[in-house]
């Protein structure tokens, strides 16, 4: 946990809604006031994603692509090697990303396969990467697992607000999302954990959203907020888009309400012009995702993402621990 993570008195959603009502300018002027009295404003955390089993998933979340319930297009991919993903890993970090995030498309993993996923993470926690697995609902016991493998993060989303999730996933529930971050957290690992924006949510569905994040205690070490991405077969594919200046104050709100956390710009990159990520990053989003793939859709080039970089000064954060004021300020 960040250190000043304790000393911070978690919003209320009549105090989160009060953020959204702000002027817009106010609101930013109000992030990266924040922003700054907890991190380098000017450094940008790269993760980088590998799907290491895609597709025929049991599960009805709306917005993915994976479920076996919808016909999309993917290609179903069983569970990768071990060395596959290591070569993956290798060349992220070759690219400069500093964390690994492995993702399966599974309801929650069984015991065969959580054997081999904690040989992934040794394997690539040992060439000097952060590491990060997603592996949906944990059972007891599996989540300590992951954490004697050397897993450093956990990402579950909640996604959307209590109320929202029923209209969006029908096959588990908001407190089988929960339980599963109370034994992310039990086990001692660091919890990412963030939501889609865009999935016809409306705003006060937003504030109750972040109130959730902002609630667990502590709050998310790393809060990804994702911008629907619109796939073909699912039932959200049409969707109306989210209005970009809402997506920002949602970014804006998720600082404020969670200064010490990394807020990663996650999903939806590819659709947004370079200064609507300007505007991200100046809200206070301080992560991206790096890489050309997500999971099963494209993101952004590794080129084009350290071309924006330098159009607007932005360092990668590195691990070493020497470079001057590049992690969170203690
Ligand atoms: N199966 C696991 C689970 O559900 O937790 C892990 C993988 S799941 C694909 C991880 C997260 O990806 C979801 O919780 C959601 O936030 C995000 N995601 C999936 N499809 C998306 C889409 N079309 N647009 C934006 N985010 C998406
Ligand atoms: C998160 O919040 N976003 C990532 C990661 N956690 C696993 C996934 C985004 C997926 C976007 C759609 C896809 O590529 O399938
Ligand atoms: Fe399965 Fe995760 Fe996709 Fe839901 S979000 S369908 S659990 S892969």
């Amino acid at each position: 946990m960040h250190p000043d993570a304790a000393d911070i008195a978690a919003p209320v959603p009549s105090q989160i809604a009060a953020l959204f009502e702000l002027p817009f300018s106010d609101l930013i002027y109000r992030a990266q006031t924040m922003h700054r009295q907890h991190f380098d404003p000017n450094t940008v955390q790269l993760s980088t994603l590998l799907s290491i089993k895609t597709g025929g998933c049991s599960e009805d979340c709306g917005y993915c692509s994976q479920s076996a319930r919808f016909h999309t297009e993917i290609e179903n991919q069983p569970l990768l090697s071990k060395e596959t993903v290591i070569a993956a890993a290798r060349a992220a970090k070759a690219r400069g990303a500093t964390r690994f995030c492995m993702g399966a498309a599974w309801r929650g993993p069984k015991e065969k396969d959580l054997i081999q996923v904690a040989e992934m993470v040794r394997a690539v926690k040992a060439l000097g990467m952060e590491t990060c697995a997603t592996l949906g609902l944990l059972r007891d016991g599996q989540a300590e697992q992951l954490a004697q493998a050397g897993l450093d993060y956990y990402n579950h989303n909640l996604d959307t607000s209590r109320a929202h999730y029923d209209n969006i996933v029908h096959t588990h529930s908001y407190d089988n999302r929960l339980d599963t971050l109370t034994k992310v957290r039990a086990a001692g690992l660091k919890v990412c954990c963030g939501g889609i924006m865009g999935m016809g949510e409306s705003r006060a569905d937003r504030v109750q959203f972040l109130a959730e994040l902002a609630a667990l205690d502590p709050p998310p070490e790393s809060v990804p907020i994702n911008l629907l991405v619109h796939i073909p077969g699912t039932p959200l594919s049409n969707n109306a888009a989210l209005d970009p200046i809402e997506f920002v104050r949602t970014v804006a709100v998720a600082r404020i309400a969670m200064p010490a956390s990394f807020v990663r710009l996650s999903a939806g990159r590819s659709q947004m012009p370079d200064h609507l990520q300007a505007l991200c990053f100046l809200a206070g989003a301080n992560s991206i995702f790096y890489g050309d793939r997500l999971l099963t859709t494209p993101n952004p080039e590794s080129d084009a993402d350290l071309k924006l970089f330098e159009k607007l000064g932005i360092q990668p954060l590195s691990l070493d621990p020497m470079p001057r004021r590049q992690t969170a300020k203690a």
